[in-house]
């Protein structure tokens, strides 16, 4: 299945007018503010989200899985559909493979495919959560904390296969979420594996190729209901000082206790030149991997004014790897990403649009009220034009999701694939 540019400029020649007067009146309201509404259609167009391997599939549960029909069986095919994606949107240029759910088999062949569809290769992440079939260690009390060398070094090992991998592709960062933790008080001895890990990690980052960046992931809990090692932004920044100047935090959206201000720590690390990678979804309770901005839009929002906020004012802080991390049960797994992508780049835009010259006059007067109008306004623009003539200046269809359904790419995928498909993944 493969969308042609032809269809997707006949499509928006329907919708020309539609969203251009909407357009002007956003150019003539921020212009008076020194805004260029110009130069952000073209930030908006060039903004890429990575799409990991395992979330074209429905899934994003522990419990049943049911198919969605046309789910992709081979990474191939995984290829084929983000492809689709990024012809619809133009915005999800590269994916992100896990391994071993995703191992090429044909490292050349693969390349290809992902160029045919303008896909690079972005972080590559390693497995040490689960045993594989004919495992010759386990992970069940951990993998580079555990109190085992045998598991420490097999797991060591792994990265350094993951990383070789991803030399081959073209990828340039690893990216380590740990699993690793304690169900019960009393099992693991903290500060033996949280040293454990620290020398596992320096020892992967050792190996690592030296235009390679390495991203560590923390979360709270889940595997691991009492301790998780990683647990937190703080123990992640300390592991990447460690390791060295290309190891960095990865904060993922779902990895917050609730209530969590996530976007000071976006601040605090991207002052600190040590925010590297980030991880975008969405939840109420937990982990819970649903669409980005369906729930806390406006936690989105904040977040990215400190994100658009650290990408001008700190260049001791790499540019982002960006990656949707989010999956579940119930809906066409293409049309939910092509919502997330839709809700990234409305919050990116409306983050571009606050006045950061008012903002910081207001803070300095310590007007309150003023600093939450000039936020909220920002917030409360509907910036939709804004992405419309973003993606038909990249050649994207300016309504990806009604091009989608127009387009019957999930018939053509289950006429393909068949009903009963079952993607690799969670
Ligand atoms: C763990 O919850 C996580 O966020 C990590 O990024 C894993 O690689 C991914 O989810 C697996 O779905
Ligand atoms: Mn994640
Ligand atoms: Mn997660």
């Amino acid at each position: 299945m493969k969308i042609s540019t032809d269809q997707i400029s006949a499509l928006n020649k329907k919708q020309e007018d539609s969203y251009n007067s909407e357009l002007d009146f956003l150019r003539n309201k921020f212009a008076k503010r020194g805004i260029e509404v110009d130069e952000i259609i073209h930030k908006v167009a060039d903004f890429q989200v990575a799409i990991p391997s395992w979330a074209l599939g429905a899934g994003g549960t522990r419990f049943g899985r049911f198919s969605f029909g046309g789910e992709p069986a081979s990474l191939e095919q995984k290829l084929d559909d983000i492809g689709v994606l990024h012809a619809l949107t133009k915005t999800a240029g590269a994916v992100s493979l896990h391994i071993p759910w995703d191992i090429p088999s044909d490292v050349k062949a693969i390349k290809e495919v992902a160029k045919s569809h303008g896909i690079s290769f972005d972080a590559m992440n390693s497995n040490t959560f689960q045993d594989q079939p004919n495992a010759k260690e386990t992970y069940k009390f951990g993998s580079l904390s555990n109190t085992n060398a045998a598991s420490r070094d097999y797991a060591i090992q792994h990265n350094k296969d993951v990383i070789n991998i991803g030399k081959e592709l073209g990828s340039k960062s690893l990216t380590v979420w740990l699993a690793d933790g304690a169900n019960f008080p009393g099992q693991n001895n903290f500060q033996t594996a949280l040293n454990h890990t620290e020398n596992s990690l320096k020892s992967i980052y050792k190996t690592m190729p030296e235009d390679w960046k390495m991203f560590i992931e923390y979360k709270p809990y889940e595997p691991n209901f009492y301790s998780t090692v990683i647990q937190d932004w703080g123990t992640s920044f300390m592991l990447s000082n460690a390791c060295g100047e290309r190891a960095y935090t990865l904060v993922d959206l779902g990895h917050h206790l609730p209530n969590t201000n996530i976007e000071q720590i976006v601040a605090t690390l991207m002052l600190k030149g040590k925010l590297g990678g980030f991880h975008f979804n969405d939840s109420k309770y937990g982990d819970d991997d649903v669409t980005v901005g369906s729930i806390k839009p406006y936690a989105l929002f904040l977040i990215f004014n400190e994100l658009v906020y650290g990408m001008k004012n700190n260049p001791q802080n790499p540019d982002l790897s960006w990656m949707i991390d989010a999956s579940h049960n119930t809906k066409d797994p293409l049309e939910d990403l092509l919502q997330s992508l839709e809700a990234i780049l409305i919050a990116y835009t409306q983050a571009l649009l606050v006045d950061q010259k008012a903002l910081k006059n207001a803070q300095q007067e310590n007007d309150v009220v003023k600093c939450q109008e000039i936020l909220q306004d920002a917030y409360r623009t509907d910036v939709r034009p804004v992405l419309k003539a973003a993606r038909e200046k990249s050649g994207a269809a300016v309504d990806p999701l009604q091009a989608y359904r127009q387009f019957g790419v999930r018939k053509d995928l289950i006429k393909e694939r068949g009903t009963k498909t079952m993607a690799t993944g969670l």
